[in-house]
């Protein structure tokens, strides 16, 4: 395709905008209402930076949903399947989010900002809009709105230098998705983390929309010795490591069972909450098709795939391949999707239906493993 993405008033700019333009800004897709930069240019490179060194990528579209109010816990409690009562001031959780059919519509990592605030770090869909609903209707006492809130993302095994130098030594100190407040040359922000990638790094969440340009210049003369450089989540990264793209991967029917989220799903608290008879119905007919990571066989895949690909075993569709690419930690081209488990439990061969060709597929199940054996179908 060479068509061109409109600007206008109603798709809404990040804070980082401007300096992600001056950096060299090449390609954006469109996510929570919002252009969301995709591309530096040189894919390779900026791979290479995230594995090897250290990048920074405009992450505004990951919007805040804020509730505040003395309903504010019991809210997020009745907003998703994972078990809160451990939840605490200064430590985020990753809690999928189902309607009451038990598909999940978003993924959000959750923080609690006050004892009466959580925040909703929302994936691609109008979370605002459920959560305000699902408020409205049971009469919780909470406001529920978007602050200005926009994060902006250091990955990479430098990052822990480079946000050490902006902040100092504490930074070394948080665990997994925990969070604190801080602030430089007087730019109020969150210090996380957390990141959409597995090589670790922080994410800092810029609250005031009015100094993007200034966070975004600091990071990068905080960075400058190790080589810091622009980047995006990373389409290959992430697939590598088996992490969940929100509206990629899942579709209307998709719950967290099919996803492998069972450890963020608990059936047994005595909280209530949305969805809760519909998992439970579910998780006891148990499910008939799963998330899974490929091989695909064939020449190197240059460009990520526009549309979800089908999967084929003996003549019928068994499921679709979401996202695929080369992985150069395999050496291979490799996805992710859903397929069915009949046909992971055959032993006919599948493949995948490319845009001119066939692929053979090995399905192997996620994470993908590349400490030594790779799991084979049969371990599914
Ligand atoms: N950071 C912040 N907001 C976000 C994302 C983020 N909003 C959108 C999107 N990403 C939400 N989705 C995810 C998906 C996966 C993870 C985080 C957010 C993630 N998963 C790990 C995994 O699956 O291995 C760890 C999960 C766990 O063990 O708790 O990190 O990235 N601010």
């Amino acid at each position: 395709m060479s068509i061109q993405l409109s600007f206008g008033a109603r798709v809404r700019k990040s804070p980082f905008f401007e300096a992600s333009v001056e950096s060299g800004l090449a390609a954006a897709s469109v996510y929570n209402h919002m252009y969301m930069p995709t591309s530096y240019g040189d894919p390779d490179a900026e791979y290479d930076r995230l594995i090897n060194g250290v990048a920074v990528w405009d992450v505004a579209v990951e919007r805040q949903v804020a509730v505040k109010g003395p309903d504010a816990i019991k809210l997020a409690k009745y907003l998703t399947p994972r078990n809160l009562d451990g939840l605490a001031i200064g430590q985020g959780k990753y809690v999928p989010i189902c309607k009451h059919d038990g598909s999940i519509i978003n993924d959000p990592v959750l923080l609690q900002i006050a004892d009466n605030e959580v925040w909703f770090s929302i994936a691609d869909s109008d979370l605002y809009l459920w959560v305000s609903a699902i408020a409205g209707a049971l009469g919780m006492d909470v406001e529920v709105f978007e602050p200005d809130v926009s994060p902006l993302a250091v990955q990479g095994p430098k990052a822990t230098s480079v946000v050490s130098n902006l902040f100092g030594e504490w930074v070394k100190e948080l665990k997994y998705f925990e969070f604190c407040e801080a602030s430089l040359d007087g730019i109020p922000l969150i210090v996380s983390k957390s990141g959409w990638s597995k090589q670790g790094g922080y994410e800092l969440y810029l609250r005031d929309g009015t100094r993007g340009y200034d966070l975004w210049k600091r990071v990068f003369e905080a960075g400058k010795d190790d080589d810091i450089g622009p980047g995006t989540p990373n389409y290959i990264e992430r697939l590598e490591s088996g992490l969940i793209s929100f509206g990629a991967d899942t579709d209307a029917k998709t719950n967290p069972f099919e996803l492998g989220m069972d450890r963020f799903v608990d059936l047994n608290q005595e909280n209530d909450f949305v969805g809760k008879d519909a998992l439970i119905h579910l998780k006891g007919n148990g499910i008939d098709r799963k998330f899974t990571g490929f091989f695909l066989d064939g020449p190197r895949q240059s460009k990520p795939n526009e549309h979800r690909l089908r999967l084929l075993q003996s003549g019928n569709v068994v499921g679709y391949v979401s996202a695929c690419g080369y992985s150069p930690r395999f050496g291979k081209n490799i996805g992710v999707g859903m397929i069915s488990l009949e046909a992971l439990r055959s032993r006919d061969p599948i493949s995948m239906q490319d845009t001119e060709k066939i692929r053979h597929v090995e399905a192997v199940s996620l994470p993908f493993n590349w400490g030594g054996q790779i799991t084979s179908r049969t371990a599914l």
